[in-house]
């Protein structure tokens, strides 16, 4: 199974002026596609490893040894991480339903639950990402270093469960605009967040 570049669900500029044209380019075109390529070649080389998506390849990391596991965990992570994030972005979107219940539940209430994300987000220190995770009928607000996302699970990542949101905190994914201000790029999020797709993906697991 070769895995090729998804097609963003809109154009380039669909997310001005929070995330700008020439970022998403580079960033869709180029950072991802090298994810891609990368794992591409390293599966090509792992014999008797099956799997019928990248969320599966990187939900069974632990099953290879050392060496393949790191560079997997790397690109194969970089690959399933942006393909959720593409998807995760829409602009207008309202959050509403099981989820917005859900969240008012787990952090008293949207805005805390907006400003812990925007805390954690402006405190991680590196390359990584934030998260928003369904464990059971708990909500949590995780980080994760490099590419690893939480569904390489616990012994992995140090973290386990099902990714509802999540924000890409490499400077590849805002410098061209914010610069140093991670955090206006941070707080631009709540502007293109799809709900609905973090709706769908809250439902879609039990
Ligand atoms: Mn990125």
């Amino acid at each position: 199974m070769n895995f090729t570049l998804p097609e963003l669900p809109y154009t380039y500029d669909a997310l001005e002026p929070f995330i700008d044209q020439e970022t998403m380019k580079i960033h869709h075109t180029k950072h991802h596609q090298t994810y891609i390529d990368n794992t591409n070649s390293i599966l090509k080389n792992i014999p008797n490893f099956s799997y019928s998506s990248i969320f599966e390849v990187i939900q069974q990391l632990y099953l290879l040894s050392l060496d393949k596991k790191v560079a997997l965990r790397n690109n194969a992570g970089g690959h399933a991480n942006h393909t959720l994030f593409w998807k995760g972005l829409k602009k207008n979107t309202i959050l509403q339903g099981g989820l917005k219940n859900a969240i008012e539940h787990n952090f008293n209430n949207i805005d805390i639950f907006k400003n812990t994300f925007e805390k954690i987000a402006s405190q991680f220190f590196g390359s990584g990402w934030i998260w928003l995770i369904k464990q059971d009928t708990q909500l949590s607000i995780v980080t994760t270093c490099n590419q690893d996302n939480p569904l390489m699970g616990k012994e992995i990542v140090g973290v386990d469960g099902y990714p509802i949101l999540g924000l890409d905190l490499w400077e590849h994914a805002y410098y061209l605009k914010y610069r140093n201000y991670r955090i206006h790029y941070i707080k631009s999020f709540w502007n293109i967040v799809n709900w609905d797709e973090a709706n769908l993906r809250f439902q879609s697991v039990s």
